[in-house]
């Protein structure tokens, strides 16, 4: 006998809410008003330090591809030239776990988790990526992107293959980290606070702040070609990593849909110009951070199913933003 529809869609609804509730609260904590609430990054020792001295093919980098966060490393170590003193290792989003799997780890760690276990027993924080690890003490020396971007940067020039290319130059820097905020909190972590809001108030405000910045830094790289003009600088990783995910995943897995970057004529080029630099491409496999992240975030996309109105060709196209080389 068939259930009367009411009752069906009544207990379905309450038992879908609790569970949804129950899950949002371990994926993403919220204040009261249901807004997504970041938890700070654990680890946050330098590279430079007496501790961790700065030295080739001594740490390794653990990365996820869907995350915009280490993507910024991963982008950082090809831009200095790194890749042959650091490693890096990439995991993967298991939505069975609920966390970051590792396979064949020279750790032997199986995920994440234990990674941060092996590091410091009994830690009882978010198991997230990115991590610097260091090999030779077991340890991890720093897993928050935003600093550990700044030490790849700075600290490894006597091995780095671009030792010049200076990413986080001092003329620029006060105006950059400005920028920075404003990005973080409104674009970066923007996206999330729409994505994960747990109220209608909590994503509004979300989205309006994130359109609202989209606006402004569209008419800013009208007339110029990276944000703090030319050369590129950390400020664009960490703008880009965002914008790459944006018309694939958050525009419609978290809500971001008043416009795509597609549709901004300056934040468009802006993307591609990056998305083209040598070696950039290769950090961001298009498809494959798509599809992990709709079938990784199951809270949000409960069915599983994977859109395909992108094309990924557009990415390739030209973008019309200068021809002098982007790195001095
Ligand atoms: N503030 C951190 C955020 C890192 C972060 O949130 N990473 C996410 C993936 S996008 C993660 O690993 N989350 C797992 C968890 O929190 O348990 C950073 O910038 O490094």
């Amino acid at each position: 006998m068939a259930i009367p529809p009411k009752l069906l869609i009544q207990t379905a609804q309450l038992v879908w809410k609790t569970m949804w509730h129950t899950m949002m609260a371990q994926l993403a904590p919220s204040d009261n008003a249901g807004g997504f609430q970041r938890v700070e990054s654990q680890f946050r020792d330098s590279l430079g330090s007496a501790k961790f001295p700065a030295a080739p093919n001594r740490y390794r980098l653990y990365i996820g591809l869907t995350c915009p966060w280490a993507h910024r490393t991963a982008i950082t170590r090809v831009l200095k030239g790194l890749e042959g003193v650091i490693d890096m290792s990439t995991a993967i989003a298991d939505v069975s776990v609920g966390g970051w799997r590792l396979e064949n780890d020279p750790t032997g760690c199986g995920n994440m988790k234990e990674l941060y276990q092996l590091a410091q027993p009994g830690y009882a924080g978010r198991c997230s990526v990115p991590v610097l690890w260091d090999c030779e003490t077991n340890s991890i020396v720093n897993n928050e992107s935003s600093e550990i971007i700044v030490m790849l940067n700075d600290q490894f020039n006597e091995y780095a293959q671009y030792p010049d290319r200076d990413l986080y130059p001092a003329s620029v820097r006060e105006e950059g980290d400005r920028l920075n905020d404003l990005i973080y909190n409104t674009v970066n972590n923007g996206v999330y606070r729409c994505g994960f809001a747990r109220s209608q108030a909590a994503y509004d405000q979300a989205v309006n702040e994130l359109f609202g910045t989209l606006d402004l830094l569209d008419e800013r790289l009208g007339d110029r070609r990276y944000l703090l003009g030319e050369p590129i600088t950390l400020a664009d990783v960490r703008l880009f990593t965002t914008l790459i995910r944006f018309d694939l995943v958050y525009h419609g897995l978290f809500k971001c849909d008043r416009r795509r970057i597609r549709d901004y004529e300056n934040l468009s080029g802006y993307l591609r110009d990056i998305y083209q630099l040598p070696g950039i491409a290769a950090t961001a496999p298009l498809a494959t951070i798509q599809q992990e992240y709709y079938s990784s975030l199951f809270p949000l996309n409960p069915g599983g199913i994977i859109p395909t109105g992108v094309d990924l060709q557009t990415f390739e196209q030209p973008h019309n933003r200068g021809d002098r080389p982007p790195i001095s």
